[in-house]
């Protein structure tokens, strides 16, 4: 039976390969999202996810997580989550609740707290030295703070053909305390559907949400457009437009699977992605 998986930028390598083994042996879509997951975010030297992500402007670890269910349509997320070791595992458990499944700030660490998620300073010393660096260049030489994000986002089809999706993210170094982004925010940071497929984003959020692209990305998939021509379709009309509107736009990047196991990237950057099915071994790929 046909299984798959893909996967934002090369941090995602590791985890879905671990997932791929996990789906191979019949694991479902929803454990290998976020197991898989969990592998970025607990890893100290990934920047922008998780443990060793990087601060806002007052020094403080905040993080984005969501993760969808594609056959319930089930959607947990949390936003600005602090002290919690695995975001993605909270935005899970969230997904399975019919009211309050998306939880902000410290709400959604007390709601962590509650539930027994694992608690953790979620500051490294390295990410401590890049924000401490970083505002003397600030205040030095009057840069733009805002330098450095990424999200990662994985994609997941098991053997019973159930599709999920997830994402983990800092989120936007620098940001105001309170920012959130798109990766938690349904439709336009992540979307899924198993009749069809899924789709997730990474790049400047407050551009990303402007499209509602993941979202846009399903429905076109929906009408029998292949991975591929749904991603370019969503993403290159819609560039188009912002540039006219904002001349200067963030960077846009978005993978889609769907319920076949086909794939698709679009992008506006050098982007890097992972994936991986039951006749390829995961690999990492640059779009
Ligand atoms: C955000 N979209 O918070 C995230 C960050 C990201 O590549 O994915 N950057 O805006």
């Amino acid at each position: 039976m046909t299984y798959a998986m893909i996967g934002t930028w090369r941090m995602a390598y590791e985890g879905l390969s671990q997932g791929l083994n996990l789906l191979k042996s019949g694991g479902s879509s929803g454990d290998t999202v976020e197991s898989a997951i969990k592998v970025v975010e607990d890893y100290p030297f990934f920047k922008s996810v998780g443990y060793g992500g990087l601060p806002n402007e007052d020094g403080l670890v905040e993080l984005d997580s969501a993760f969808m269910n594609g056959d319930t349509f089930g959607v947990g997320a949390v936003m600005g989550i602090r002290d919690v070791k695995n975001p993605i595992s909270v935005s899970r458990s969230l997904s399975k609740e019919h009211f309050n499944s998306v939880l902000v700030g410290d709400g959604a660490t007390q709601y962590a707290v509650k539930n027994g998620f694992e608690l953790k300073n979620m500051l490294t010393s390295r990410a401590k030295k890049i924000w401490e660096k970083r505002k003397r260049e600030i205040a030095e030489k009057n840069l733009s703070p805002y330098d450095g994000h990424d999200t990662v986002g994985m994609i997941s089809l098991d053997q019973e053909g159930s599709m999920s999706v997830g994402t983990s993210t800092s989120g936007l170094f620098m940001k105001k305390a309170g920012r959130t982004g798109d990766s938690a925010l349904v439709g336009d940071g992540f979307y899924v559907d198993s009749d069809i497929g899924g789709a997730a984003a990474t790049g400047l959020g407050e551009d990303i949400m402007k499209g509602c692209l993941c979202y846009e990305i399903v429905r076109l998939m929906g009408n029998g457009i292949s991975p591929q021509d749904a991603c370019d379709q969503a993403l290159y009309p819609f560039l188009r437009k912002l540039k006219k509107h904002f001349g200067k736009i963030g960077e846009f990047s978005l993978v889609a699977l769907n319920k076949s196991g086909q794939w698709g990237v679009a992008t506006n950057v050098e982007f890097t992605f992972a994936m991986g099915n039951d006749h390829e071994t995961a690999a990492v790929y640059i779009a």
